[in-house]
């Protein structure tokens, strides 16, 4: 069978990505949503076809696709193999030191079947939770796909995260495996992982077994009976492995994200609904041909965007993706342009701090490339400021390609808001509208739509198919968190703030709770206050957001420390480190001040808007419900004696 002649398993879609894009489906979808979504589902390969498209009698917990069972991995993988796409290549993985691995569906396949054998070996059975910390090599896609063939639910912990972290999530989903590797490739350098996980897991007994790839070669500890090399184990076993189905509302994973309170919360993701709308927004997004196109997702698969949009989304679309281990500027600062130029890739998603880290490098760095295959390219993690996105089309798009600049949150499961990539995407700055199929509004604090030109909260008003399942374990704070602000109205409260525009456009303005966005990652005030409190010289913290030109936000914090010591840089420097081992480096805060005092509410609220003033530099606002308003002057006085 030649590999473009049929294709059994993914039916014909009257809305194929191409028409979707010019046609406007919009009216139809809202028409009748869930018929729109049946059609989608109708694109994956169900072992027994649902009875209800969507139940929602429980709300907020939603059932999608209820009574249908399917295989996610087998999906993603075994269909485009039985179907004649076994040589199709899947992954084309660059390490950091320039090692590379050619990876096509048939191996793709061989290798999740081994791995999940390997987890059968260990006793694990489905419902059991699997712990993954590695870095972005391939193993982390087969071990994601073999917890899927098992109905494991995985947690992929970002391997940039701290032992303390790692354990917490542990901990929370009582995970029996842990899959992590001896080490990592950092800017050249081989840094420990397995020496991390093992601090993490010293006093974790739900983990019965450690799975630990060779990536580095460098010397690792290790626990007899409890550790094993994925080299011994994964290699030895049988290549072949018939998955079966599971319900769709069979967990697929947990991942953790910040929130407003220092704990982070264990979003869960199923299996029916999520891929439906993972696969459907990956191919509209972007418009994919899979027979011609080469994607490739900068994130890290310790994030939503590489869940949604390295995994699950691309593979159930059948994609050829690039795949790179490393940083952007490891040995140079052209190597994401000489893999584009090496690989021709055609449709490049990358987040806006790196776009401005790229600026700052210069655009002579990528005018030395030939980026000439570039046909979309995607944005997603923050608001993109107008300047980057201009400089993005110019000098990556070659001022043709569209830009489309998806919203959406570990929450959402899969892209909510973009434009597609046609005409529209033209609006720098704005994700513009809901996909088809999905349906967002701005409201002010009453839940009434605002008007055109008018700001708000962001809603989401209508269930849509890959939306959050519950957090893992805590159902009220499911509830309070995200349905309780707009009870009333039944909508869903995203945390962001947004605009119409004259056209009626979504603008996204930023979170409006006490998360920040640093480089696209979301990090909350508390996690980072109760990591600066957890050391001995701190008495008090108060942490802010405050904009800063490369990483879109930068965490500042104001500390007040035990007896009213004043501050210095080594205590400054000393506090940095302890939060960077207490959360991981990407909460290190940029700046500390060492205070006498934090600006407090009669009721005793810390007030980060002035906070954050005095961060950014500007005139500080209004302070009449300033518990004592001269704190302010005592702080400006105190940070210009030089701490
Ligand atoms: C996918 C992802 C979600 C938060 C979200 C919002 C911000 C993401 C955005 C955007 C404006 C975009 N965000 N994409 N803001 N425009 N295109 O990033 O998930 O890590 O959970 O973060 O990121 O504030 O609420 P997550």
């Amino acid at each position: 069978m030649s590999p473009r002649s049929a294709d059994h398993a993914l039916p014909e879609n009257p809305l194929t990505p191409r028409d979707a894009a010019v046609s406007g489906p919009a009216e139809h979808a809202a028409a009748d949503r869930l018929a729109f979504w049946a059609q989608q589902a109708g694109q994956l390969h169900w072992d027994t076809e649902w009875d209800q498209v969507l139940d929602w009698s429980d709300a907020p917990f939603a059932r999608w696709f209820t009574g249908g069972r399917l295989n996610v991995a087998y999906n993603c993988v075994d269909r485009h193999v039985e179907a004649g796409y076994g040589d199709q290549v899947a992954f084309h993985w660059e390490g950091e030191p320039g090692d590379t691995r050619t990876i096509t569906y048939a191996e793709l396949r061989r290798e999740v079947c081994r791995t999940a054998n390997a987890l059968l070996s260990l006793g694990l059975t489905a419902g059991d939770r699997v712990a993954i910390q590695l870095p972005m090599i391939p193993e982390a896609v087969f071990a994601m796909l073999a917890c899927a063939r098992l109905g494991l639910p995985h947690s992929v912990v970002f391997g940039g995260f701290s032992p303390a972290a790692l354990q917490s999530r542990i901990e929370d989903a009582q995970a029996r495996l842990l899959i992590t590797s001896d080490g990592q490739y950092r800017r050249g350098k081989a840094e420990p992982m397995k020496a991390n996980t093992d601090e993490a897991t010293k006093d974790t007994p739900s983990i019965e077994h450690v799975l630990v790839v060779r990536r580095t070669g460098i010397d690792v500890p290790w626990t007899e009976g409890r550790d094993v090399w994925w080299h011994d184990l994964v290699d030895a076993q049988s290549d072949e492995h018939t998955p079966e189905p599971f319900d769709a509302e069979h967990p697929l994973f947990i991942l953790y994200t910040s929130g407003t309170t220092g704990r982070p919360k264990g979003i869960l993701h199923t299996s029916g609904g999520y891929l439906t709308q993972a696969a459907y927004t990956h191919r509209t997004v972007f418009g994919l041909d899979a027979d011609t196109d080469v994607y490739w997702c900068t994130a890290d698969i310790g994030w939503i965007t590489g869940h949604s949009y390295i995994v699950y989304g691309p593979l159930a679309n059948r994609t050829t993706s690039v795949m790179y281990e490393g940083t952007p500027n490891t040995p140079h600062e052209g190597r994401h342009f000489e893999i584009i130029e090496r690989y021709g890739v055609t449709v490049y998603y990358t987040a806006p701090t790196l776009i401005r880290t790229f600026m700052k490098w210069g655009e002579h760095i990528p005018a030395g490339h030939d980026l000439s295959s570039i046909r979309v390219l995607g944005s997603v993690g923050e608001p993109i400021n107008p300047e980057a996105w201009r400089w993005y089309r110019e000098h990556i798009g070659g001022g043709r390609a569209p830009i489309v600049d998806t919203w959406w949150q570990t929450e959402t499961g899969a892209v909510m808001i973009s434009p597609l990539p046609d005409g529209r995407a033209g609006k720098p700055g704005s994700a513009q509208t809901p996909l088809p199929g999905l349906s967002a509004k701005v409201v002010d604090d009453q839940g009434q739509e605002v008007g055109r030109g008018e700001s708000g909260y962001l809603v989401l008003d209508q269930p849509w198919p890959s939306m959050l399942r519950g957090i893992w374990g805590d159902e009220e704070r499911y509830r309070e968190t995200y349905w309780s602000r707009f009870a009333d109205h039944g909508y869903y409260f995203a945390g962001d703030g947004a605009r119409y525009d004259e056209d009626g456009d979504i603008w996204l303005l930023g979170r409006v709770d006490d998360v920040m966005n640093v480089s696209g990652h979301r990090i909350s005030t508390a996690e980072v206050e109760s990591a600066l409190v957890s050391h001995p010289t701190v008495a008090e913290a108060a942490v802010v957001g405050a904009s800063d030109a490369t990483t879109g936000q930068a965490i500042v914090a104001f500390v007040i420390l035990r007896g009213g010591a004043a501050g210095t840089e080594d205590v400054a420097a000393a506090l940095r480190e302890h939060v960077a081992r207490e959360i991981g480096p990407i909460a290190k805060p940029r700046q500390i001040m060492v205070v006498p005092e934090l600006p407090k509410t009669r009721s005793g609220k810390i007030m980060r808007r002035l906070l954050r003033d005095i961060a950014e530099n500007r005139e500080v606002g209004d302070v009449t419900t300033l518990a004592d308003a001269s704190v302010v002057d005592l702080i400006n006085a105190g940070l210009k004696g030089g701490t």
